[in-house]
């Protein structure tokens, strides 16, 4: 008999601007992780959401490092099967600065030797073009611009 344990996490996201918000994430087993939650305080729009390889805040968001990459590949959308294992795409906040966040994802597993625990999800100011925007910066952050709130993921119980 197999037991499926579900294993929780959350990251109070925090940044400059009076951006915020709470992201709750929850896997069972060896399935996808369900990303919830919501930030407020955007502009109104779409922002590149990531996981970063780094929990490291003492410098704020630019410690977190780059997107969480394990497997060596070129940044690109959450549906591409080349991406960084981070590459969540992006999250849209509507007129009232507030974007709330329902996201399934089979790269960022809270176990095992790639888990994204003790790593940190990161809001920027504009939106990922997914890799395509033929910016010099596309293929590797997808030129989202500033990183405006940023929080640790830690086990919750
Ligand atoms: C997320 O979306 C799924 C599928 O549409 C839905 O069943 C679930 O209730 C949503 N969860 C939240 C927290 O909005
Ligand atoms: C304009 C743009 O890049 N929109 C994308 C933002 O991210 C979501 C989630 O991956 C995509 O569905 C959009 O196409
Ligand atoms: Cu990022
Ligand atoms: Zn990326």
């Amino acid at each position: 008999q197999i037991t499926h344990t579900m294993v929780k996490a959350v990251a109070v996201l925090t940044g400059s601007e009076g951006v915020k918000g709470t992201i709750f994430f929850t896997q069972e087993g060896e399935g996808p992780t369900t990303v919830t939650g919501s930030v407020t305080g955007l502009k109104e729009g779409l922002h590149g959401f990531h996981v970063h390889a780094l929990g490291d805040t003492t410098n704020g968001c630019m410690s977190t490092g780059p997107h969480f990459n394990p497997a060596g590949h070129v940044h690109g959308a959450p549906e591409d099967e080349i991406r960084h294992a981070g590459d969540l795409g992006n999250v849209t906040a509507g007129v009232d600065g507030v974007a709330s966040i329902n996201i399934t994802d089979c790269h960022i597993p809270l176990t095992g030797p790639n888990s994204i625990v003790g790593r940190a999800v990161v809001v920027h100011g504009d939106a990922d073009d997914l890799g395509k925007g033929g910016h010099e910066l596309s293929k590797s952050t997808g030129n989202a611009g500033a990183r405006v709130a940023c929080g640790i993921i830690g086990l919750q119980g």
